[in-house]
């Protein structure tokens, strides 16, 4: 099994840089907004995001972290629990949400997100920035600010480490 390597070190943080444009364009600011990362990889991608804006805007967009595991349709005995506690639970009701995840497939995490995210508030609107968009969709789905578009196999992977937990930043190919 051979692993290529498709984003490296600078060009994943180019992506990620783009991405934070691409939002505070479409945002004018970042008023009302708020990052929601998918666990596990997106919560770190919606903190480097995070950081740039405040870097280039000079605002501190508010970040929460949400774990859909249990809101997923094909996991059997699936409920409602966000794993979030009450003071983790930002305001949504109202906020233009970005949601943001490391790897979009079939589409099923963010249909699940989506329902997680309406279950606690009403959001004015919501975005959703994915890294990697590996096709496959099984949902009607899009992201609206993607890093990289890498067709795949089914039968193929897409690695994404992050620094955070992986020690380094990079996405790659599994073949
Ligand atoms: P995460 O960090 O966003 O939770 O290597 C672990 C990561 O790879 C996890 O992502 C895990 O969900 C993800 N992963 C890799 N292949 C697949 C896959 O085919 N399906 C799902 N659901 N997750 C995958
Ligand atoms: P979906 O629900 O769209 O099928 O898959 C999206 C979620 O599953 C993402 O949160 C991602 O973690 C994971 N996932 C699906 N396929 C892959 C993949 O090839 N690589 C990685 N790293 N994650 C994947
Ligand atoms: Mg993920």
């Amino acid at each position: 099994m051979a692993n290529k390597e498709v984003l490296d070190n600078a060009s994943l943080q180019r992506a990620l840089t783009r991405i934070t444009y691409e939002i505070i364009e479409r945002n004018k600011g970042g008023e009302d907004l708020v990052l929601v990362g998918i666990k596990t990889r997106g919560e770190f991608l919606a903190h480097r995001i995070a950081d740039r804006l405040e870097q280039l805007e000079g605002v501190r967009i508010p970040v929460m972290a949400i774990d859909i595991t249990n809101f997923r349709d094909d996991i059997p005995d699936h409920h409602d629990d966000l794993g979030l506690n009450q003071a983790e639970r930002l305001n949504i009701s109202e906020k233009n949400i970005v949601l943001i995840d490391d790897v979009l497939f079939t589409g099923r995490t963010i249909r699940a997100a989506l329902d997680a995210l309406i279950h606690i508030g009403r959001p004015k609107t919501i975005a959703l920035a994915v890294l990697v968009d590996r096709g496959h969709r099984e949902l009607p789905i899009r992201a609206d600010f993607v890093g990289k578009n890498i067709p795949t196999a089914q039968n193929e992977k897409i690695k994404v480490f992050v620094q955070e937990i992986d020690g380094k930043d990079a996405v790659e190919i599994v073949h």
